[in-house]
């Protein structure tokens, strides 16, 4: 049906009329095309941008302990990126996060021993670096290495 909406748009395209527009409509209309607007009738690859992909989430679980992170997870899909900073360690951890080349940093906040603190950013392709902000606990080890895809 997509291939009938091109077809109609090619034979409109020199004089796109109201009532192309129209005949446009209602053929979508009579083929179950459901079009948000204009853009979606231009759009040439619209399965690449449904909804339910775009609300995937991916889950990062960071272990902290002195002085390491551990990651339940060293990929994930771009979008929005939930985190879970655990602190199984003795001392105060925080989780900074931040695309390699970006000025932004993202933090979780401190999280006590033995508690947790989640975070959830929208995440675009890129490798981002992960760490402890607190006193040096980031050149005693306690830094990771995130890569979020396509
Ligand atoms: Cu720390």
């Amino acid at each position: 049906m997509n291939s009938t909406i091109s077809l109609v748009l090619k034979r409109c395209s020199s004089r796109l009329s109201l009532a192309a527009v129209v005949a446009l409509s209602v053929g979508a209309a009579l083929s179950g095309v459901v079009l948000s607007g204009p853009a979606a009738a231009r759009s040439e690859n619209p399965s690449s941008d449904r909804p339910d992909a775009r609300m995937a989430r991916a889950f990062v679980q960071v272990s902290a302990r002195e002085y390491y992170f551990g990651l339940s997870r060293t990929s994930v899909k771009r979008g929005n990126v939930t985190f879970e900073l655990v602190n199984y360690g003795e001392d105060d951890h925080d989780l900074a996060i931040r695309r390699k080349g970006s000025s932004t940093t993202y933090n979780t906040g401190v999280a006590n021993p033995g508690e947790r603190r989640r975070l959830t950013r929208k995440l675009s392709r890129g490798t981002y670096s992960l760490w402890c902000t607190i006193d040096d606990h980031r050149a005693r080890g306690m830094k990771a290495t995130l890569r979020v895809k396509d």
